[in-house]
């Protein structure tokens, strides 16, 4: 399903936020080329298949998303480890519709299991779609699984009635 954010931040407040996430070990921060070192594609294995990156290739994408500009990858650190525990991408596309507007996309969102309950979907979630809104996105949209509706409808996403199949073409 996709779903859309309309929330502005006048009427949504979260209580965690990027700045004081709830806990003095957790960090919000954009991803670094160090993060190779900190587990950042074992998490990423928690979502999808990541494959065998090797730190040369990651380093060759990080580059590349940094050259091309619109990839915000966010993430969550546990600073007592050294280990990334929550991950986000916002990507910005251009769009010429809506006065050469631009969209933002939620992507690759995923919380260590084990670190349930501290509400690090929530926070990883906001952080990213209220940038989105900084950023000037028109419209910020996901595609999850079914079972994620609710969760994302509690952050303010919603689903467009008529308007909310997403469809892939796999390769
Ligand atoms: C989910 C993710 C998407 C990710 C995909 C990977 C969110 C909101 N959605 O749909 O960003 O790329 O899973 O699954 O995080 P895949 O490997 O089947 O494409």
């Amino acid at each position: 399903k996709r779903l859309n954010f309309d929330k502005s931040p006048a009427t949504f407040k979260p209580k965690i936020s990027a700045a004081s996430p709830g806990e003095d070990w957790m960090v919000v921060r954009p991803l670094q080329r160090s993060d190779f070192d900190k587990g950042f594609l074992q998490l990423l294995g928690q979502l999808t298949s990541v494959g065998n990156v090797t730190r040369k290739q990651f380093e060759e994408r990080f580059t590349k998303m940094k050259q091309s500009g619109g990839y915000y990858v966010t993430v969550i650190e546990d600073t007592r480890i050294s280990k990334l525990i929550g991950a986000a991408t916002l990507t910005i596309e251009q769009k010429f519709i809506h006065n050469c507007s631009v969209r933002g996309r939620l992507e690759d969102v995923v919380v260590n299991d084990t670190y349930r309950g501290k509400q690090l979907g929530k926070l990883i979630v906001v952080t990213v779609s209220l940038l989105a809104q900084e950023l000037g996105c028109y419209k910020m949209s996901l595609d999850c699984k079914d079972k994620l509706i609710k969760f994302y409808e509690t952050l303010g996403y919603k689903l467009e009635p008529g308007n909310s199949n997403a469809m892939n073409m796999r390769f």
